[in-house]
């Protein structure tokens, strides 16, 4: 519209609204005629012949336009509102797939699936065609697109931002029992459900030096990069349930930059200055795959700043369209870093209101504490992320002086509160000390955010007494918890469509789906014999689905009649999946002690462990080949039969937990009490009436106090238990069951002893770190236990009705109204058409 004067700019633009509808139509014929012509104009085939792969195509744009539609309309209105805004910071986002989903928080499945099936198809079959999007790892990654989710449909001014890796988590390939890692290149086929806005990049330096420069007769900082990167926003609409909110999730991919290294092409060395540029890319190539672990690599540490750097010029440029005032920036800006991975963000906005903005320093560093809250998922103080010095200052020069400078003035405030203490001051330093400098990213985080959050009341204590201790003293009222939460819409309402309507039936309404407290209302008719009935059946043919899924993969027949008991999530030693396979072992050993009668009494299992191990964790990728051993012992054994079955189901990701969550009767949150920070699978399972066997850990202890725990399996050593159990180490002597399961395995039992020699050496007296042995016979008799209320089908049924009339308090919903009331101080700010 450049060159055009009022009056001809609002002709042009009376024009153009009078060629759109207002809104796309969805009824059945609109939808077909839609569908067809996103087969012919779209994935330019004949709409006489187009098979499913191609419809799901059609579909999915056919979906997406009417995203963007209310994309669009969202954005419009909260740019002219101009509230304060949170932005979540993450590198990790799970979203899984996006189809069904999509339809559902846009209220128009049924229609979509009425107008599919006019044209010959079915919903479902089509919505299969989607691969996931998994750029993220395990619970932290869900638990952003959780929160995703709920931002959006409470109606809060908020954006997602993250990274665009071409490369998701690795797909896990089972051979001979071993994992074996596959590149995950999801964007293969094209990703419907992004928008590239090539229009919307910016430069990202590394590398370089810091000089001094005279500014207005005063002394100021320039960095001059030595290299720099362009990214690119690829936007993810993010519908909210039942409103017409869509908010944004922008993802950065990094690709060459033209701006800054013309002269290469001078040098006569086209080709070599063409491959140079490729280099760009590989910054947003791949995810690392190591859940809580660091490693301090230099890609790892680009990736951060390569990301952090993108959303930050995003965000001041939003603001600058509306203000020049930065003192009014905490009023309409809330920064929230998941975990220390964005921390690098503190030191951005330091550096550019300090460099760019020319703010004096300590006006930059209040505004920027009053912007930031930080959320930790750790528990181990020796998992904090840390980078060395030499490789930040080498990346990102003029950081590491900000950095310093930020420690320097602490430390000075530090003493002038603690005094001298030494240690106490050493041990809070922003920089640790030794052989190799650190930077502790968690103490930088915690020093300039004005909000540390822990993510369950346990992992608050554990932050007081272990992790943060000394911050904790310092600044008490710095440290809250808000108790992670899932979305029922996907965990429930897209993933158990029988048990969602059967809710809503009960409950008279489908207001749950939006105000999950309601849930509640299912207690009263926990003992209704129609309502028990019509729960079996639900939980019937979601075991059907599971049981389908089973054979197809593994071969294996199980019995819906048995007990589905599930271990899904990432492997590793603190979350017991070798307690588990080593309760399995025992009582496989017991049924082939059994007499014939007592075979006759017990109750029949299938127990299914699913999860991937990082590609590094030796121990975790044993622990999934031992689990390969177990059960092709048990499932070939002619005395066991239909009593008890192991599966191991391999790539467990988001659209594969949509289909075991709801197929399971039990599930294992096992973890030793104070590792687990929270764990958010216990409450995707709750929500869908599992009962739970757990121990005392993260969330679960607040799942107890929601549902009581006699509707529970709980068992193992107590948190306040533990040191001195840890302490007495050899002198714990594991029971007679346990060295005997053990033994098994050592002496060959199930084959590879050699290879399983070091993961046995693991729960040695001595070295039985996570307590195996000295849970092994309460964990025996949870599962006893368990048997035991299995029988009792209409008891079962109660506390798997009375579960999910618990869930209410696990909803992300309630989670994002904790954290946008008392960290982020943002209201909600919904469309009114
Ligand atoms: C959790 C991580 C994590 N804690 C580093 N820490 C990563 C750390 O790629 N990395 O470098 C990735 C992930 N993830 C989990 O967060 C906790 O263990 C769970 O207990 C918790 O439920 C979840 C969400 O808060």
């Amino acid at each position: 519209g450049l060159g055009m004067d009022f009056g001809q700019r609002k002709a042009k633009a009376e024009k153009m609204f009078g060629l759109m509808d207002v809104f796309l139509k969805n009824d059945s014929v609109s939808l077909q005629k839609d569908i067809l012509d996103h087969v012919e104009y779209t994935v330019a085939r004949s709409r006489f012949s187009f098979d499913d792969f191609e419809a799901y195509q059609a579909l999915s744009h056919s979906i997406r336009d009417r995203l963007i539609e209310r994309w669009h309309d969202t954005h419009l209105y909260v740019k002219k509102q101009d509230p304060k805004r949170v932005y979540f910071l993450s590198l990790e986002f799970l979203m899984g797939r996006s189809m069904t989903n999509s339809v559902i928080n846009l209220g128009i499945r049924d229609q979509y699936a009425d107008a599919l099936n006019q044209l010959g198809f079915e919903f479902e079959v089509l919505a299969e065609q989607e691969g996931d999007a998994a750029l993220g790892n395990g619970g932290l990654a869900r638990l952003s697109a959780c929160l995703m989710d709920s931002l959006a449909t409470l109606d809060y001014p908020a954006w997602g931002y993250g990274l665009r890796y071409q490369y998701g988590l690795f797909r896990q390939i089972i051979l001979d029992g071993f994992q074996l890692e596959q590149p995950d290149y999801w964007l293969n086929f094209g990703n419907p459900w992004e928008i590239e806005r090539v229009h919307v990049s910016y430069s990202v330096k590394f590398y370089g030096t810091v000089e001094e420069e005279d500014l207005d007769g005063e002394r100021t900082k320039v960095w001059i990069p030595g290299e720099t990167v362009e990214a690119v926003a690829y936007d993810n609409p993010i519908p909210g349930y039942g409103t017409r909110s869509a908010l944004n999730l922008r993802l950065w991919a990094a690709k060459p930059s033209d701006k800054y290294d013309m002269e290469s092409y001078n040098t006569g060395d086209y080709i070599n200055a063409i491959m140079n540029r490729q280099k760009a890319e590989t910054i947003s190539n791949v995810l690392y795959p190591d859940d809580r672990s660091y490693q301090g690599k230099e890609l790892r540490l680009k990736q951060q700043y390569f990301f952090v750097s993108a959303s930050l010029q995003d965000i001041i440029r939003r603001f600058k369209d509306n203000h020049q005032n930065f003192d009014e920036l905490p009023d309409k800006v809330a920064l929230q870093i998941n975990d220390t991975h964005p921390a690098l963000a503190i030191v951005e906005l330091m550096r550019m209101l300090l460099d760019e903005e020319h703010l004096d320093w300590n006006r930059a560093f209040e505004i920027t504490c009053k912007i930031f809250s930080f959320t930790t998922h750790t528990v181990e103080p020796g998992g904090l992320e840390k980078v060395p010095v030499d490789l930040l200052g080498h990346l990102l020069p003029r950081h590491l002086q900000i950095i310093y400078e930020i420690n320097y003035k602490f430390m000075e405030e530090l003493k002038k509160i603690i005094g001298q203490d030494y240690d106490r001051l050493s041990r809070m330093s922003i920089i640790e000390e030794g052989a190799v400098k650190n930077v502790r990213v968690a103490n930088l985080s915690i020093v300039c955010s004005h909000t540390v959050n822990g993510v369950s009341k346990v992992h608050l204590q554990l932050l007081k007494e272990r992790v943060f201790k000394d911050f904790c003293e310092l600044w008490p009222q710095k440290f809250h918890y808000k108790t992670n939460g899932v979305t029922q819409r996907r965990w429930v309402v897209v993933s158990n469509p029988n048990l969602c309507s059967l809710i809503s039936k009960w409950l008279g309404t489908e207001s749950w789906i939006r105000n999950v407290d309601l849930l509640g209302g299912l207690r009263q008719y926990a003992t209704d014999p129609d309502l028990q009935r019509e729960w079996k059946m639900a939980k019937k043919v979601n075991k059907l689905r599971l049981a389908e899924y089973i054979e197809t993969l593994s071969g294996v027949k199980v019995s819906l009649d048995a007990m589905f008991d599930v271990q899904v999530k990432r492997i590793h030693e603190y979350k017991r999946q070798l307690l588990n396979i080593l309760g399995v072992i025992h009582r496989f050993d017991c049924i082939k002690n059994m007499s014939a009668s007592d075979k006759g009494k017990v109750v029949p299992r299938v127990c299914i462990i699913g999860g991937k191990a990082a590609p590094g964790y030796d121990i975790a990728k044993k622990i999934i080949k031992l689990c390969h051993a177990v059960a092709d012992k048990i499932n070939n054994d002619a005395d066991v039969g239909d009593l008890l079955k192991l599966v191991f189901i391999p790539d467990y990701n988001v659209s594969v937990a949509e289909l075991v969550i709801p197929g399971s009767d039990l599930s294992q949150h096992i973890s030793t009490a104070g590792h687990e920070a929270s764990g958010t699978g216990s409450m995707k399972f709750l929500m869908n009436g599992c009962l739970l066997l757990a121990t005392a850990d993260g969330s679960t202890v607040e799942i107890m106090e929601e549902v009581g725990a006699e509707n529970m399996f709980i068992f193992g050593a107590k948190l306040d238990e533990i040191p001195a159990l840890r302490e007495k180490g050899a002198s714990l002597k594991a029971p007679l069951q346990f060295a005997r399961v053990v033994r098994m395995v050592r002496d060959g039992y199930f084959g590879f002893e050699d290879y399983f020699k070091s993961l046995c050496d693991t729960l040695e007296e001595e070295k039985d770190f996570y307590l195996l042995g000295y849970d092994f016979t309460s964990y025996l008799e949870a599962q006893a236990a368990a048997d035991r209320a299995f029988v009792d089908q209409e008891k079962w049924t109660q506390m798997s009705i009375l579960s999910t009339a618990g869930a209410g308090k696990f909803s992300s919903d309630r989670t994002i109204e904790e954290y946008a009331k008392h960290t982020w101080g943002i209201e909600p700010c919904k469309c009114p058409f």
